[in-house]
């Protein structure tokens, strides 16, 4: 068994260094202490003959200089510590940005190209990567020892870390928040390829439109199509009359109240989960409800594939 830990990112021999520290300074503390109540203790144990005569002057000067030394020594490591932590927070603004979705129990990983896996993940080395990470069932948390990074993954929210690998390699990844019976295999691979190696895996692998290709797909297996046109005039078949979404995304849409809103994101985010919060104008709240019936994953596809027919309609 390994019982050293690989150094594989740029965190890790500086996070190495302040958990040493914090062991050796305090080992030294630990030492002196015993050291002198051992001392003593044989020292003066009785029946020894000793001078035990009364401590006339007794000085502060000591008991000051041991408290502000002890003080200033772990308040150093405390700012040191706190430097590390805020820097794991702050990934630098050109990092990579890969998508880290945890379930019950596995790990799915989805970068900028639309390549997608399962318990794996591919990086290049030296270069910034930072993991964009949601849950969709309970708090998992995402670790990987060789690199010193963990952190809390949860439902409803976007949580983030970041690393710069340095050692091309294969490290092991972990689920280390208990998540149910199969927490346990919640485990994969992380590999770190050289830039080269990187450009030819990510070629390897679907082209980069497959995120908005998913997601036309999607729309068609959720029944979005049966209702929703996406090219020119209403759906075919259609009993009832719902907006075209061509076009939709980036633009203004007016609700039945009479207001007006940006369809980003969260608009069509929320069109899909919770029709009925804003309906369009001239049309009838008629749209089922799709929370719980369409992943965050699936979401995420499909809210590119929306986006994707504002850029054709744009362009025709
Ligand atoms: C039963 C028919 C029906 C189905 C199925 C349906 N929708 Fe809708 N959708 C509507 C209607 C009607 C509206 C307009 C009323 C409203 O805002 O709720 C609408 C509104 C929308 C809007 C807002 C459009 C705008 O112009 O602002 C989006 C986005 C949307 N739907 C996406 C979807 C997606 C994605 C699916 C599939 C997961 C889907 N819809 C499934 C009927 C449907
Ligand atoms: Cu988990």
């Amino acid at each position: 068994m390994n019982l050293r830990l690989p150094q594989a990112s740029a965190h890790a021999p500086q996070t190495d260094a302040l958990i040493l520290s914090l062991l050796v300074i305090s080992l030294a503390v630990l030492a002196l202490v015993f050291g002198l109540m051992l001392t003593y203790v044989v020292r003066y144990r009785s029946g020894n003959p000793l001078d035990r005569g009364k401590l006339d002057d007794k000085t502060w000067r000591i008991e000051i200089a041991w408290t502000a030394a002890t003080l200033a020594v772990f308040f150093g490591l405390f700012l040191w510590g706190a430097g590390l932590y805020v820097n794991l927070f702050q990934a630098p603004p050109d990092a990579l940005k890969i998508s880290v979705i945890g379930k019950q129990w596995m790990w799915k990983v989805e970068y900028p190209g639309g390549q997608r896996e399962i318990n794996q993940l591919h990086v290049p080395v030296n270069r910034p990567v930072q993991l964009v990470m949601a849950s969709e069932d309970v708090i998992h948390d995402f670790a990987v020892p060789a690199f010193r990074i963990k952190h809390d993954v949860l439902p409803g929210r976007y949580q983030t870390e970041w690393f710069t690998a340095t050692e091309p390699g294969v490290y092991s990844l972990f689920c280390t928040q208990y998540c149910g019976t199969d927490h346990s295999s919640m485990i994969g691979r992380v590999t770190v390829m050289s830039g080269p190696d990187y450009a030819a895996w990510l070629a390897r692998n679907p082209a980069a439109d497959d995120l908005v290709a998913a997601g036309r797909e999607l729309f068609t297996r959720y029944g979005c199509s049966g209702c929703h046109a996406i090219g020119p005039g209403t759906a075919a078949g259609s009993t009832v009359r719902a907006p075209s979404l061509v076009g939709v995304y980036g633009g203004p849409v007016p609700l039945s109240d009479g207001s007006v809103v940006t369809a980003d994101e969260m608009y069509i985010r929320d069109s899909i989960l919770e029709p009925n919060k804003q309906i369009v104008a001239s049309y009838e709240p008629l749209m089922p409800s799709f929370a719980g019936v369409v992943s965050e994953e699936d979401l995420v596809r499909i809210i590119a594939f929306v986006k994707s027919l504002s850029v054709a309609g744009a362009q025709g």
